[in-house]
């Protein structure tokens, strides 16, 4: 049955856009962030630890260290402006809205939205330590953000998943969806958004990839780039942060500061307040 909620399109990216993709994604230097502050103890009875997986921003950067983007409850100093997309992927996210307006109910589709923000994650295989250690999934979550979510696949095929809350680990998924190298999802709605959590299960390592860019001490074999909407009032400069939070993630910023012209002139800004 259509559900008009949902999409899932084999094939979205043609040749000429994945090549731009794949030129884009060289030039990328992802963070390996820790899971709270490193300049301060985490909250009792947390334990620090890195993430899974590599990750890179555009449009706003949501420090795992400041807590994600998670309306009502958390709105403010948690969205830092980050630099724009690559013109190719403007052009797909521009398709995208177009067809969510055109296929999504109204009432899924809050006013203004528009995916201004993008998640890009790595998936693959530690590869640091004597034995290389496969990482590439994703625990069952929520994306906050309001408004349907886009996603766009990359590489290897990866086992994406619906489960309702509270679901014990060996209950059937609602859905399971493989997504596939150059594929598009987007779900919205209160069903996919809000009742049903979903996951990455696993990802295939069929073909042993090594996706751009290099990273030390992981392989990449499927990169995914998930797109959001943060209302513009929830996105703050860097340097507007508050001295604590500035202080969180200053050495992130100082790193991407290192490739990234936009993070260089956002510790610029701080540093002629
Ligand atoms: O990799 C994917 O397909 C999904 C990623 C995801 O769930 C997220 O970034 O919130």
């Amino acid at each position: 049955m259509h559900d008009p909620c949902y999409v899932y399109e084999p094939g979205f990216i043609d040749a000429a856009a994945r090549a731009e993709i794949d030129a884009w994604l060289v030039t990328l230097r992802p963070l390996w962030e820790m899971r709270y502050s490193t300049v301060r103890p985490p909250p009792a009875g947390k334990e620090q630890r890195p993430l899974l997986r590599p990750v890179y921003w555009l449009g706003n950067w949501q420090f795992a260290c400041l807590g994600y983007y998670e309306p009502p409850r958390r709105e403010r100093d948690c969205a830092v402006a980050a630099e724009a997309f690559p013109p190719v992927l403007t052009r797909l996210v521009r398709e995208i809205e177009r067809r969510v307006r055109a296929g999504f109910p109204a009432q899924a589709v809050p006013r203004r939205w528009r995916l201004n923000t993008c998640l890009v994650n790595f998936y693959g295989d530690r590869t640091g330590g004597p034995r290389a250690e496969d990482v590439a999934r994703v625990g069952e979550h929520r994306d906050f953000e309001p408004g349907p979510v886009a996603s766009l696949s990359l590489g290897e095929r990866a086992r994406f998943q619906f489960v309702r809350r509270g679901a014990t680990r060996d209950a059937p998924p609602v859905r399971t969806q493989w997504l596939e190298d150059n594929s598009l999802q987007v779900f919205g709605g209160p069903r996919w958004k809000d009742e049903l959590l979903h996951r990455v299960q696993r990802v295939d390592d069929k073909q042993k990839l090594a996706l751009p860019p290099a990273i030390a001490g992981f392989r990449t074999r499927r990169v995914n780039f998930t797109f959001r909407y943060v209302p513009d009032e929830h996105v703050i400069p860097y340097a507007e942060l508050p001295p604590a939070r500035r202080d969180d993630v200053r050495a992130y910023v100082t790193t991407l500061a290192a490739s990234s012209p936009w993070f260089a002139r956002a510790l610029a800004a701080e540093r002629v307040r």
